[in-house]
């Protein structure tokens, strides 16, 4: 397989999480955001939204992190991202979209660099408007480790599951931006069960080819 990746990205830390938990090898392929390497016609051909990440299987192009967490679910379901039950599943897959569809797209770097050129914004409030949205979305997201979880090991039930691979590269970004973590402590406890485990250690920001 290959991963179509930037070192920093979450969307693609995701996915390095997944394909690292369930054992499968890849090859990782780096583009660099900042360089707006991801917005070149020969990336464009694999993912037309010009985003990372992308995977690369068998002849198959995917794009869009949950969706790839969720093909590679159905093709490798040993060890499982989602718990047995429908109800459980629904659970975690709404605490990872939470993650995934109302935190990181507002703290994007093309979203974050219409802030800075059209609208003009300097580096000072670009940097609380993410940590807002941040904050907004983790206020929630602790309540619900809370109510389903134990608030120090996962954020849903007693093994890591797709909403983990989401919370450790948002809590990643809020770092990056200096988001006062004292609030989260469920959050900050969880975070710091999961770097204890081997797949999140190899898989951070730091650790990867492309690091500067
Ligand atoms: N919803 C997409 C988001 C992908 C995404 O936004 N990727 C970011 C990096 S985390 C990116 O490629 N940004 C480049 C840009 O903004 O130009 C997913 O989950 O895969």
């Amino acid at each position: 397989m290959k991963l179509h990746s930037f070192f920093r990205s979450s969307a693609a830390y995701r996915v390095r999480l997944a394909l690292e938990i369930k054992g499968l090898a890849y090859e990782t392929v780096a583009h660099h955001l900042r360089k707006g390497e991801q917005r070149k016609p020969e990336y464009r051909v694999l993912n037309p939204q010009g985003l990372v990440p992308t995977l690369e299987d068998a002849g198959h192009v995917l794009t869009q992190s949950l969706a790839i967490i969720e093909y590679l679910e159905e093709t490798h379901p040993d060890p499982p991202l989602l718990p047995p039950d429908f109800h459980g599943r629904a659970i975690v897959r709404s605490m990872a979209l939470g993650v995934a569809c109302d935190i990181h797209p507002l703290q994007n770097s093309r979203v974050l660099g219409y802030l800075r050129g059209p609208l003009a914004q300097a580096d000072g409030p670009v940097a609380d408007w993410v940590r807002h949205w941040i904050g907004l979305g983790f206020r929630s997201l602790e309540e619900l480790a809370r109510r389903y979880g134990d608030g120090t090991h996962y954020l849903y039930g007693d093994d890591v599951s797709m909403a983990d691979l989401c919370l450790a590269p948002q809590m990643y970004n809020a770092r990056r931006y200096h988001l006062d973590l004292k609030p989260y402590p469920a959050l900050v406890a969880i975070d710091a069960h999961l770097m204890t485990l081997p797949a999140f250690a190899t898989t951070r920001p730091e650790a990867q080819p492309d690091a500067e």
